[in-house]
């Protein structure tokens, strides 16, 4: 495929509710959505890079330059350009993870619109729906932690993630643990927070039953984990620290994890998160996908990944109405505690183009010269 044009997007789309985490309260999603042509088709992709460098060094104004600067002229020169080979077209850019990710989405996702295929095909999925979770805010008191777990819980999520922080962990865990029974699968989140002189007190969540505890510490900072690994019963999980495939390999050597969190933003792509389940399948490695608050091309996209067999903990891919009111595809609901996954070809949604236009805050069309 040649590509004729790309189009780069800013819409705003406010949260239901305010999330807090360790590193700051987030209230509205600013995101870049890439949408590219040729003569053959169309396809969209979304950044899932934040409106701040504070989750990973990535933030959507340098997503934004970035693709305009180097990754959409990259691809507009090329003669032809097919979904196999962005990553090593893209390559020469070192990191931006989540604005090659991106850009990569929108060429796979018009690959497969013109051939009539689902990326849940195309990457080997194996269910047509799968059991989701909800990923929970830092509360203003334990109450109203427990009140706001119990609301989900009623809404059918069998699987809830609590953030966590320093002077935010032990109690409200061991509230939502009593309130919510054993039935409940429940993991922690503290997106780095800790350091290796926290482990003692860590271990104190063995008691709560918790799935997993999710990236405790560094990005950069596998020793810890690997020390905690060794005294912990919860099963250390990575997010932050994988960002490809031989970030994923290198942990699993080290016995820094037993679970990863694969977010396909983070690690470059939908092609680099299917190499990864497929390591972490071949070594016994428990997956599941993590969320950005994707709007619904994004969550679309993570369905047809979490459907391949080896994603066996439900992952970060709520309901539409977790996050939006208005969401820009056709919203994803709940069912039993599941969301069917897209069967139409590509990411198999489509952007209403009207709710686009109304949330948009600036558009930049690139053509090939
Ligand atoms: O459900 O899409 C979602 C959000 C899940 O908690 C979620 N994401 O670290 O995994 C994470 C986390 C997060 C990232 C929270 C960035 C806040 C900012």
């Amino acid at each position: 495929m040649r590509l004729d044009e790309v189009e780069l997007r800013r819409i705003a789309l406010p949260f239901v509710t305010p999330f807090r985490t360790s590193f700051g309260t987030i209230v509205e999603r600013d995101i870049l959505v890439v949408h590219v042509r040729s003569a053959a088709a169309e396809g969209w992709g979304e950044c899932v890079a934040l409106g701040e460098p504070v989750y990973s060094a990535e933030w959507v104004g340098g997503a934004h330059e970035v693709l305009r600067r180097f990754l959409v002229p990259a691809l507009l020169a090329a003669p032809d350009v097919c979904a196999d080979d962005v990553a090593g077209r893209l390559a020469f850019v070192r990191g931006h993870q989540m604005a090659k990710a991106a850009l990569e989405m929108a060429v796979v996702d018009a690959e497969l619109r013109s051939a009539g295929q689902s990326l849940a095909s195309r990457l080997g999925g194996a269910r047509s729906r799968v059991e989701v979770g909800v990923s929970v805010g830092i509360a203003a008191s334990i109450a109203e932690l427990v009140a706001t777990v119990a609301g989900y819980v009623d809404a059918g999520y069998g699987r809830v993630k609590l953030k966590i922080g320093p002077g935010w962990d032990i109690e409200p865990v061991a509230a939502v643990r009593a309130h919510v029974g054993a039935d409940v699968m429940l993991t922690v989140d503290a997106n780095c927070a800790y350091t290796g002189e926290d482990i003692e007190h860590l271990v104190r969540l063995d008691e709560h039953a918790l799935a997993l505890i999710e990236q405790p510490f560094g990005a950069d900072d596998l020793a810890s984990h690997v020390a905690l690994a060794a005294v912990t019963r919860t099963p250390v999980c990575l997010d932050e620290s994988i960002e490809s495939l031989r970030d994923a390999a290198g942990a699993i050597d080290m016995g820094a994890c037993s679970v990863v969190s694969i977010k396909p933003g983070r690690v470059g792509g939908y092609l680099e998160a299917r190499r990864i389940h497929d390591l972490c399948m071949a070594r016994d490695v428990a997956v599941w996908c993590g969320g950005m608050f994707e709007t619904g091309i994004g969550r679309a996209a993570n369905l047809a990944l979490a459907s391949l067999p080896g994603f066996t903990l439900p992952g970060d891919i709520s309901a539409s109405d977790r996050y939006y009111r208005t969401d820009i595809t056709e919203p994803f609901v709940l069912q039993d505690g599941h969301i069917t996954v897209p069967t139409g070809p590509g990411i198999g949604v489509e952007p209403r183009l009207d709710v686009l236009d109304r949330v948009t805050t600036s558009i930049e069309r690139l053509r090939r010269r």
